[in-house]
């Protein structure tokens, strides 16, 4: 048993519009004053956080002359050199100014889409001398309320010259950075193009530089659209397309609720955990969530706090589910090291596979068996609810 202190080991990332978020929402104002970027870089740093991420517009106001966004970058740039904070990632934000309201990459308005391109290109050089190596794109906008406002195909065509003109600036600057989609299924527009992780993978292919675009899938994000966020990151990690992850708490599909991790839905968290702890997945562990509007600063860092305790919680619930021998037999039976042989020995084909005598007997055995999922199940949520034996 730990004492579930993070350390720097433990990559904890958080967004600085996260514990920054002044709780302005559909229905209020703000709740909170402006908290610093600077600010937060130390505090994140105090609770035990190793990265700090950004979109543009939370260093510096979209309005900024040359001068202030110079002063605002430089102040961020002192925090983080005091602390020893890394910059794991960084984003933009194409969503919050109404020039964005029908998008950036995929406006319908040729002219928006330039700014938009412009402005991710001059992020892009901020991120990579603040020593980001990934860059989200969340097209929070990308998408439409109506049927006839969004050609999707021409839309998708706009999004894929989007990311094709940005991969070849990153590779004519010769920086090491890759980019990562985050999908979101809606909210807010009423549909967002790239809804999910399995629409992003299959859009990524169709790029020029496909190897440099990955995800950042984000747990709510995912259970909004009611799919399961372990089995997604997984498949992402299949397809060695994880390059970053948002984890954050959510209660099934409804509005994008961004509780601290852990929150929400608890076992669907442990087997994110899981799957991200052995899964060979070893980028930073990101936070994107937003401390309720009923929280004052206190209950913002007790938030953030929560984020990482959590994790820690889950991460040594989840190894000594896997070190348990009760679970290793159970998953014998359930016949996971089965799972693991190819279907087919070496050097056989279909047709020797066809050769293979069936009768009534073993095709009745076969259907007869039992899996043992219960059982395997009820020991993960025994090792979840702190009871294992
Ligand atoms: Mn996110």
């Amino acid at each position: 048993m730990t004492d579930y202190t993070p350390t720097r080991e433990d990559k904890f990332s958080f967004g600085l519009w996260t514990v920054g978020w002044e709780g302005v929402d559909v229905f209020g104002s703000a709740v909170r004053a402006p908290l610093a970027p600077a600010d937060a870089v130390h505090k994140l740093a105090e609770l035990g956080a190793y990265g700090v991420t950004f979109h543009d517009n939370d260093v510096f106001p979209f309005d900024a002359t040359a001068a202030q966004r110079s002063d605002h970058v430089a102040a961020f740039r002192k925090a983080l050199d005091e602390t020893g904070l890394t910059v794991p990632m960084a984003t933009t934000n194409l969503f919050g100014h109404p020039i964005f309201k029908d998008g950036g990459f995929t406006a319908n308005h040729r002219d928006v889409r330039r700014f938009a391109i412009r402005k991710v290109a001059e992020n892009i050089d901020l991120a990579v001398e603040l020593g980001a190596k990934v860059y989200v794109c969340w097209g929070g906008r990308e998408g439409a309320e109506s049927g006839g406002a969004k050609d999707v195909r021409v839309a998708l065509d706009r999004m894929k010259e989007a990311y094709d003109i940005l991969g070849q600036y990153v590779l004519d600057q010769g920086y090491d950075l890759r980019f990562a989609v985050e999908p979101k299924p809606n909210e807010p527009r009423g549909d967002i193009l790239l809804p999910t992780i399995g629409h992003a993978l299959a859009f990524i292919n169709e790029l020029e530089h496909p190897e440099m675009v990955g995800l950042n899938p984000e747990v709510g994000h995912e259970e909004m659209a009611g799919v399961n966020f372990a089995h997604g990151i997984a498949q992402a990690l299949w397809h060695g397309k994880l390059f970053h992850v948002d984890l954050n708490g959510q209660h099934g599909p409804r509005f994008d609720q961004d509780l601290r991790f852990g929150a929400g839905n608890l076992r669907g968290a442990f087997w994110a955990v899981d799957t991200l702890e052995n899964g060979g997945y070893d980028g930073p562990r990101h936070f994107d969530f937003k401390p309720p509007r009923t929280e004052d600063m206190e209950g913002v860092w007790e938030s953030a706090r929560g984020c990482m305790r959590n994790y820690l919680i889950l991460r040594e619930k989840s190894r000594a589910f896997r070190a348990d021998p009760q679970v290793q037999a159970a998953l014998a039976d359930s016949r996971l090291d089965e799972l693991a042989r190819p279907t087919l020995a070496e050097g056989e084909t279909l047709a020797s596979l066809r050769e293979e005598k069936w009768d009534d007997a073993r095709i009745e055995a076969l259907a007869e068996r039992g899996m043992g999922f219960e059982r395997l199940d009820q020991l993960a949520m025994d090792h979840l609810l702190g009871v294992a034996e």
